[in-house]
């Protein structure tokens, strides 16, 4: 890979006006370099405080830098390396709850951003609404040092609204539809159980944009880390690899329009961004997920191996033609053929090593809005959709915990206990119709709809395994 090291931001530090929750590889690859931007070309205090909300393990790699870390670009042919220094700091919200919340009610912080994945939001994935029985919203109404990322952004909104001040805005960067509208909906039950003045007040004052984001960003390596050691000279413990595509789009709504400069540097700003989450979601994501699960299934442990598998590009590109593009409403001045033939290049890109095993994690909390959502559609048209059926089936087929080869799988899921009892507890005959019982995931009248074509699906994935049923497709 070429290196061109761009100029880092350079000092003075900036004041900190963002706490960011869930400090993953995304975030540091995709929002934060844009945020760096909007500085660079706009100026502001937007520097980043970053928050793990369970392991230290960020914290630990970043401190010991500064909290600098570099943002590689991968690109199938050369790539470019970045120093971000906008972190400036790191808390790890289990160890010092109180240092959380003061941070995130300081008048300074403006806005709050969140990565926390589907499963952060303590929510019911079929129905978006708060799950009262999460462990951690239990938590959260035991005592007033939260646990949830929801429970922290209510409680600091609650010192906010006492000190007389303004709330901060909540921008969440997940993967879910309407995800302001979600968040929006979480904070406010939970504020409802915890003083419904405060409730009223958020709903007045507060603003939860919804925003679309779009960047492949898989989980570094330690290949990765002595890679780029071997390539600079320098050790960095926490490095982030990225493709170049990336795109965001925000609903500007924001409290008082305090935000960053983010129009300047290329960040969609509209009134409305639901098509576009609906565009990603169903097309990228959509097509993701079954590549991850039937991918896996058929023995490909990348996203690139399985986009160059003609048999899988095959089944991909028809899963976009036949069955979800003429589900889908474009977003304003968007080709969807061509967004489609966009998303296969970027798929098939070799120097980005995304794991087909990454990407099935937590499919109870993905199906909905990736492709059930589609299915629904199709089936409320008259439309068939073998191939997103086959998908389900898919996954039905991973989260029974042994691949075709006979060989455990390692399945991450919040759901994975259950998910593996209805599996082991059913026949090979009605194994489908149980996991279809399982309400966080399908709705009863999906469950009814699906069946006949999921346990085809499913049968064929018995038969003659997952790559030849794809080919059937
Ligand atoms: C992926 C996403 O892990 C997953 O489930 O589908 O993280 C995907 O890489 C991003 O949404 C791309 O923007």
């Amino acid at each position: 890979m070429s290196v061109e090291l761009l100029k880092p931001q350079g000092t003075p530090r900036p004041g900190v006006g963002i706490v960011h929750l869930g400090l993953g590889a995304f975030f540091r690859a995709f929002g934060i370099p844009w945020i760096a931007e909007a500085m660079e070309t706009s100026g502001g205090d937007w520097g980043v405080v970053g928050v793990s909300l369970r392991s230290p393990t960020v914290r630990n790699a970043l401190a010991p830098q500064g909290f600098a870390y570099t943002a590689a670009e991968l690109a199938p042919s050369g790539g470019t390396l970045r120093v971000i220094e906008t972190v400036q700091d790191v808390l790890v919200a289990p160890e010092d709850p109180l240092a959380l919340l003061d941070r995130m009610s300081d008048p300074m912080v403006k806005l709050v951003t969140l990565t926390i994945t589907e499963k952060g939001y303590c929510h019911n994935p079929a129905t978006g609404t708060l799950n009262p029985d999460h462990p951690d919203i239990r938590a959260d109404l035991a005592g007033e040092l939260p646990k949830s990322a929801v429970g922290f952004i209510v409680r600091a909104l609650q010192r906010r609204k006492a000190a007389g001040r303004a709330p901060f805005t909540v921008l969440s960067c997940d993967n879910l539809p309407e995800n302001g509208r979600v968040t929006r909906g979480v904070v406010l039950e939970l504020a409802e159980k915890i003083d419904p003045e405060l409730a009223a007040w958020i709903a007045e004052e507060g603003r939860f944009p919804c925003s679309m984001v779009d960047r492949i960003v898989p989980a570094t390596t330690d290949d990765d880390i002595a890679r780029l050691e071997a390539e600079t000279g320098r050790h960095d413990a926490g490095p982030v690899m990225h493709e170049p595509f990336r795109q965001w789009v925000i609903e500007d709504d924001f409290v008082n329009g305090e935000r960053p400069d983010f129009g300047a540097v290329g960040v969609q700003m509209v009134s409305d961004v639901v098509p576009f989450e609906h565009m990603k979601l169903r097309m990228l994501n959509a097509a993701h997920s079954s590549m991850a699960y039937l991918g896996y299934l058929a023995g490909h442990e990348t996203i690139s191996a399985v986009a160059c598998d003609p048999v899988f590009s095959r089944f991909v590109e028809g899963l976009w033609k036949r069955e979800i593009i003429p589900a889908l409403a474009a977003p304003e001045g968007v080709d969807l053929e061509e967004y489609a033939a966009q998303l296969l290049e970027r798929f098939r890109n070799p120097a980005i090593r995304h794991r087909t095993w990454q990407i099935a994690m937590d499919g109870s909390q993905k199906l909905p809005q990736r492709i059930l959502a589609t299915l629904e559609e199709n089936h409320a048209n008259g439309r068939p959709s073998p191939g997103l059926e086959l998908a389900v089936a898919g996954w039905m087929r991973y989260v029974g915990g042994v691949d075709e080869k006979g060989e455990a799988i390692d399945v991450q899921d919040p759901l994975a206990e259950r998910l593996r009892a209805l599996s082991d507890g059913a026949s090979d005959e009605n194994r489908v119709q149980a996991l279809l019982s399982v309400r966080e995931v399908f709705s009863s009248a999906q469950a009814v709809a699906l069946e006949p074509g999921v346990a085809a699906a499913y049968d064929r994935l018995l038969e003659v395994g997952a790559r030849n049923a794809v080919g059937e497709i």
